[in-house]
């Protein structure tokens, strides 16, 4: 018995390795927050009901922001206020998946509030346990919508007002109004009578998922001694004499036992044939029946790139990894693009990370880089060392006024802005690039690339100095290269 209540449940990792410093047994929390008792509660429960190696764990902004430290699971740690719109995404990719969406307040109810809403009207079979401690933590306590009224926080000093900032938002009885939710009930992680009831809760919203019956919520009370300046054993209180009063405990709603599973039956999914014919994207190469995503006629060195584009806002960086991949799309590839803003606005750095391969892409984040396009000086030095040695380094040397240092990897320099000046826009030095990176490793025919130009470059008029341009680059690889 002993050993049941006090090891610690294998649903959490044994040494949080994730966790920065040199503490890897704690959790980051304050003492007394009750992120870490629901942790807890979720953590036995997964592990009970033997669903571990099938539950991913949606963390969102806020101090639950690492919970991917801790749970050993699938994780997913998404942007402020988005998780249910993600764990949307996971579910009906993965629907035999337990999906378990954890949120604050300021993240479900403020920032978030459009995509708790919809996920719940549109009945996602996702469980959504969501923290209500009426007040910001991780930002250092300011209002939330969920708090009190006369509730003094960092933004509301003189306590909240109705006239000012309005009532404090009902979350659970909001949700309960709708159709589609199945389960939705009001907890608090307070005393241990309360922690039980907590547990049950938990429980029963994972099981109506568990039992495919529809959307499951849990709301659930829970203290933050630092953003209300109060002590831990205080702060138990609080909940009860001064939330609980604006936010009753209960179930607000139970439709499980009156519904089948998958009451609502199988959701309408598109087959992959439709979504290419929807897209007008050609299945294989684009080149004919006998198209193929493998990359055998590439050399060894030059498949499934993993590519940085990096350079000045306005050189075009964006868009030639939009261009590689699109053109890669078409061609038959697997493709990601992902962009990394960065202040460009501003005159600044940016990048992106552009993945082709023959096999699906797991993660669309290039860390370590086989092929570099350095358009400018500082993205050659903050980015040259992540290359991969044997790798390809290409760098525009009319603007890069150094030479690269690393000397085990295949470095082509190309003034392609100087060229792209011959060809009277500046701004076609990306396609320079583009023309001598498809020249080199051949990745697909550059005729595949003019083809593929008005999907990506819609002035029809700047059609045909792009397609000059990425011969430009051609002809340079040729006449210097391949003499
Ligand atoms: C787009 C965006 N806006 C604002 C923030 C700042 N921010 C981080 S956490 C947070 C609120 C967190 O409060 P809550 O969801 O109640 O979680 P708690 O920290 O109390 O657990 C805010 C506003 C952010 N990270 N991203
Ligand atoms: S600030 Fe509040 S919610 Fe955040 S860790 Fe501390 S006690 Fe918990």
């Amino acid at each position: 018995m002993a050993k049941e209540v006090f090891e610690k449940s294998s649903s959490f990792y044994g040494s949080y390795e994730r966790r920065p410093g040199a503490d890897k047994v704690t959790t980051h929390y304050c003492p007394g927050c009750g992120h870490g008792n629901v942790h807890k509660l979720i953590a036995e429960t997964i592990e009970d009901m033997g669903i571990q190696d099938r539950t991913i764990f949606v963390s969102p902004v806020g101090c639950s922001v690492f919970a991917y430290y801790y749970f050993a699971t699938g994780n997913v740690q998404v942007a402020h206020g988005r998780a249910p719109a993600a764990a949307t995404g996971i579910k009906r990719a993965h629907p035999d998946s337990i999906v378990i969406v954890y949120q604050g307040d300021g993240d479900l109810a403020a920032i978030g509030t459009a995509e708790i809403l919809h996920a719940a009207n549109r009945g996602e079979g996702i469980t959504v346990f969501f923290i209500n401690n009426a007040i910001y933590g991780m930002t250092g306590g300011q209002m939330a919508p969920t708090t009190l009224v006369g509730q003094k926080t960092t933004t509301t000093p003189r306590g909240r007002t109705v006239e000012n900032e309005g009532h404090p938002l009902r979350i659970a009885e909001l949700l309960s109004g709708l159709e589609a939710p199945v389960y939705i009930e009001r907890t608090a992680a307070s005393d241990a009578k309360h922690m039980n009831k907590t547990r049950k809760a938990i429980r029963k919203a994972i099981q109506a998922q568990i039992d495919g019956k529809g959307f499951s919520f849990v709301e659930i009370l829970s203290p933050c001694p630092t953003g209300w300046g109060i002590s831990p054993v205080k702060s138990r209180g609080w909940i009860h004499e001064a939330l609980e009063p604006i936010f009753p405990l209960g179930v607000t709603k139970d439709r499980i036992q009156e519904l089948p599973a998958h009451p609502r039956g199988k959701r309408i999914e598109p087959a992959n044939d439709e979504l290419w014919d929807i897209l007008e994207i050609p299945s294989g190469n684009g080149q004919g029946e006998q198209a193929s995503t493998k990359m055998d006629h590439v050399a060894a060195k030059y498949r499934d790139p993993l590519i940085k584009v990096a350079g000045f806002g306005g050189q075009g960086v964006l868009m030639l990894g939009v261009a590689l991949a699109d053109c890669g799309m078409r061609y038959g590839y697997n493709v990601s693009w992902l962009p990394s803003y960065g202040p460009e606005m501003r005159g600044g750095t940016a990048n992106c990370h552009v993945r082709m391969a023959s096999e699906p892409i797991g993660s669309p984040i290039v860390a370590e880089i086989s092929v570099l396009v350095a358009m400018n000086r500082p993205s050659l030095e903050k980015f040259e060392k992540d290359l991969i040695p044997g790798g390809l380094l290409f760098y525009d040397s009319t603007l890069v006024d150094v030479e690269p240092t690393r000397t085990d990897v295949q470095v082509i320099p190309i003034p392609a802005t100087k060229l792209a000046d011959e060809l009277g826009q500046t701004r076609a030095a990306n396609m320079v690039i583009m023309g001598a990176y498809i020249t080199i490793t051949k990745i697909f025919p550059l005729e595949h690339a003019i083809n593929t130009l008005p999907d990506f470059i819609k002035k029809s008029s700047m059609i045909p100095l792009n397609v000059e341009a990425l011969k430009r680059g051609e002809k340079f690889i040729l006449e210097e290269y391949k003499k």
